[in-house]
């Protein structure tokens, strides 16, 4: 018999969070019983296919909220199960999706995977995803725009299924991308209070600075703003690049804005000025441009057609929004 329970949380990039737990016999469990019964586990440096050990507890308050090369704190525990419990919610509460599958079942999360091992990663054969404790084992790559990130490639594989090559793989990490910022903002805590960089408080690069910048996404010195005939060659980590700079443009404008205190400069491919619509729409937009218009070959002509399908069928065609869209669009260099 498990009851459901709300332990604290100290996490290490969130503050201190509430998180859903159980309780089993007289032991606290990472098990979230109101989501699906999402569980975190431990792999304690091990780099097997296992899941791992369930994290457990005696009194329901978890981890220290400070780094710690241990390879078995709860610190890293407590984020990654926060980011899966948030971006459970964002997806329920603002797209009505019922978990990854749309069936109220649960993924599961694995940290201090591997020793030093810099990434995260969704893996479709497990229906799991997976945490490393980055460089010094330090920096475990389990804040909440990752695990949203992460979290979202379940979803895309279950709805669209985009390709992880090409235009379409592009598509697929931009929409990782999109819905992991739309989860940051949403997040209602002290320390995440949204922006559109990724990966901001994980550090990979040793300097403060993001992994990919969505307002300009060249300002990682990899990604490409917009769409030219040769961004299908390049990795997906940097032909997404176009996409997030859509998303950007369709939430917020181009040019110059700061938002909760972090400076933006987005341009356009054509000097066109774009007037946003505000991030929910731009969300909503993406969002049943994915599941309904969008299939596994999908590219960026294709993304801007699925993208004008769905502001049509939530907001008119011909309304403020769908002119937005295909604004916008034309403003990464992705015409009819
Ligand atoms: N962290 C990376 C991602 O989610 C892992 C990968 O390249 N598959 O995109
Ligand atoms: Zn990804
Ligand atoms: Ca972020």
């Amino acid at each position: 018999w498990e009851a459901i329970q709300t332990g604290t949380g100290n996490s290490q990039y969130s503050g201190s969070v509430t998180i859903g737990t159980s309780l089993s016999g007289s032991t606290y469990q990472l098990n979230d019983t109101s989501r699906g019964n999402h569980k975190t586990y431990n792999k304690a440096r091990s780099t097997s296919s296992s899941a791992g050990t369930l994290f457990t507890d005696a009194d329901d308050t978890w981890g220290t909220g400070t780094a710690s090369s241990s390879s078995t704190s709860q610190t890293a525990a407590v984020d990654a199960h926060y980011g899966a419990q948030v971006t459970w919610d964002f997806y329920k509460n603002v797209l009505g999706r019922n978990g990854i599958k749309n069936n109220g079942v649960a993924a599961y999360s694995r940290v201090h995977y591997g020793n030093a091992y810099v990434n995260a990663f969704w893996d479709d054969s497990c229906f799991c995803m997976t945490y490393g404790d980055g460089e010094g084992n330090t920096k475990p790559l389990t804040s909440i725009d990752v695990a949203g990130h992460e979290m979202t490639h379940g979803v895309t594989s279950n709805t669209a299924g985009l390709n992880y090559s090409g235009e379409s793989g592009g598509l697929n990490e931009a929409t990782s991308d999109i819905f992991g910022t739309a989860v940051e903002f949403y997040a209602a805590n002290s320390k995440d209070v949204g922006d559109y960089l990724i990966g901001e408080k994980i550090d990979i690069n040793g300097d403060g600075t993001p992994l990919r910048y969505m307002d300009q996404p060249s300002k990682d010195g990899s990604s490409a703003n917009y769409w030219s005939s040769s961004l299908g060659g390049l990795d997906v980590h940097y032909s997404s690049g176009p996409a997030n700079h859509f998303y950007y443009l369709l939430s917020e404008g181009s040019g110059s804005k700061t938002i909760n205190g972090v400076s933006y400069n987005s341009p356009t491919s054509n000097g066109a000025t774009i007037t946003g619509i505000g991030r929910d729409k731009a969300t909503k937009i993406w969002y049943k441009a994915l599941t309904e218009y969008m299939t596994s070959t999908t590219n960026y002509k294709g993304a801007r057609t699925a993208t004008l399908n769905a502001a049509a069928a939530l907001y008119g065609s011909g309304s403020t929004e769908y002119n937005a869209v295909n604004a916008t669009w034309a403003a990464v260099n992705v015409t009819g």
